[in-house]
């Protein structure tokens, strides 16, 4: 029988931070709200949840770089929201929001988990963000969750 290697959703004694950018934060405020409420739900204590807010989407993989760089935490959950047709270089802002996530992750060994909408427009981002598709935010939450313990059963 091969060995299996699953990471459970049990988030005590977890320690995460949670980059939010404001730019259409009244998107990103409710992911937030969202992330706050899975790693909450899940056994996260409140103090070991760090929130640390961006101007701009483009602003958060250097923001992640840094909180991965201090060790202080098991992953950390990236949040905001790009709507498409809101400025001319939206496409250039989710594109090199999504390599810069990814890159962190992969440069750190630390899970860093996109909660990032892009949208066509409000209506379509309002869905994804606690309405008719969900939450985002929650939705990479408990993944950090479930990566951070992956990584810890496979230590
Ligand atoms: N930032 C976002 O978070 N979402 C967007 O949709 C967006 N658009 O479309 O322009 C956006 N732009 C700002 C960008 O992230 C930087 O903060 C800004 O360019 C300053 O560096």
């Amino acid at each position: 029988m091969a060995n299996r290697y699953e990471g459970d959703l049990i988030g005590k004694g977890l320690k995460f931070a949670v980059v939010v950018s404001r730019f259409n934060d009244l998107i990103t405020m409710k992911l937030l709200e969202g992330a706050r409420d899975a790693l909450l739900r899940h056994g996260v204590n409140e103090d070991d949840i760090d929130v640390v807010l961006t101007p701009g989407c483009l602003e958060i993989p250097l923001m992640a770089k840094r909180l991965a760089q201090s060790t202080k935490y098991d992953a950390v959950v990236c949040l905001g929201a790009v709507i498409r047709g809101g400025t001319p270089h939206s496409e250039y802002v989710a594109s090199e929001v999504n390599r810069g996530i990814s890159k962190v992750s992969l440069d750190s060994g630390l899970p860093v988990l996109q909660g990032i909408i892009t949208a066509d427009n409000l209506e379509q981002a309002i869905q994804r963000a606690g309405a008719k598709e969900g939450n985002r935010g929650f939705a990479a939450a408990v993944n950090a969750i479930e990566m951070a313990n992956l990584l810890k059963a496979l230590q």
